[in-house]
């Protein structure tokens, strides 16, 4: 049965969903809470969204192409998605649907844990923790897991956010990303190379409103940005709102992250005038590169039987 837990402190209030260890909502505290993630208004609706407004993701985020990958001269089959070459995010029983214990609450941190058990995809046990925790302005999460056999591990949260819900779409919001290289896609987002972002629509070195990269991308699979950057830097990026002079800063221990401009629809209702939200939201999912197994130029995201995996994001707000 799910939790929603209230996190706060004299800047912020977070509400959290012990199913799927998820952020529901980050309300910024000036002189009313301004709400800054796009989700479902109905708390029922952000609980199955395949959206994954706020969840937590896991145990490997992005697509892990079949029909199989090798670990130690092992063969393991991928349970992907319907009508799909690849899982997604962890598949059907990915992290996203699980229901998290409460390990340890405070007023403005909780800690959530789960044992995923073995399957055909994933060998052994992993036991995963979850930290969230309100800092100043800042919204600390930190992974922690350990597997009982070498398997695949790679965790981020999925939370959509903007700046300025009530001015519309995220497209005149300014993106910043400390990222000189991406993942090139094919129409079935399987990695193809890494090229340059240099004079792309996926040049964000420099500050700039996310519109004419994004609408440069609309006759794509991916409709928008929905790709993986390289970063080269702790600090993963910024936006910034020009109408409210909101700004989210983004630092994580991951050597990339995935960044979706919200381009598929909603099909249940959302808390933005945006129709169907597209367009009305980006995600900044820290992680290693999807589908690293398959590549060797990528991070493979193995988690060695019994090595800790720690990682962080910090979500650092200025308002
Ligand atoms: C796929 C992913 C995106 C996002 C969306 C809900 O398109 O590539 O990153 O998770 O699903």
């Amino acid at each position: 049965m799910n939790k929603f837990i209230t996190l706060e402190n004299e800047h912020l209030k977070t509400v959290i969903s012990t199913l799927g260890a998820g952020i529901y909502q980050i309300y910024l505290k000036s002189n009313q809470e301004i709400p800054v993630l796009v989700t479902n208004t109905n708390p029922d609706d952000y609980l199955t969204s395949t959206n994954y407004y706020g969840k937590s993701i896991g145990r490997i985020s992005g697509r892990l192409f079949g029909p199989n990958y090798q670990l130690n001269q092992h063969v393991y089959d991928v349970e992907c998605n319907p009508n799909s070459p690849f899982m997604l995010h962890g598949g059907k029983d990915g992290l996203w649907i699980k229901t998290f214990d409460v390990v340890s609450q405070k007023s403005d941190e909780v800690i959530l844990a789960y044992v995923d058990p073995e399957t055909n995809t994933f060998p052994g046990e992993l036991s995963v923790r979850v930290w969230y925790r309100l800092v100043n302005k800042t919204v600390h999460i930190e992974y922690q897991a350990q597997g009982t056999k070498d398997t695949l591990c790679n965790l981020t949260n999925h939370v959509y956010f903007n700046l300025n819900i009530d001015g519309g779409d995220i497209l005149d919001h300014h993106l910043m990303l400390n990222a000189r290289k991406y993942n090139v896609l094919d129409d079935q987002y399987r990695f193809i190379k890494q090229a340059n972002v240099a004079q792309t629509p996926f040049d964000f070195i420099q500050p700039k409103p996310l519109r004419n990269g994004v609408l440069a991308l609309l006759d794509t699979a991916q409709k928008g940005l929905d790709h993986c950057f390289i970063t080269n830097s702790n600090h993963v990026g910024s936006l910034f709102d020009p109408k409210t002079q909101r700004r989210l800063n983004v630092y994580s221990n991951y050597p990339s992250v995935v960044i979706y401009t919200h381009n598929f629809i909603s099909k249940k209702p959302l808390n933005t005038s945006v129709p169907q939200g597209v367009h009305s939201s980006i995600t900044f999912e820290c992680q290693y590169e999807p589908d690293g197994i398959h590549h060797p130029i990528l991070n493979s995201a193995i988690l060695k039987k019994n090595e800790p995996y720690h990682h962080f994001i910090d979500f650092e707000f200025e308002f």
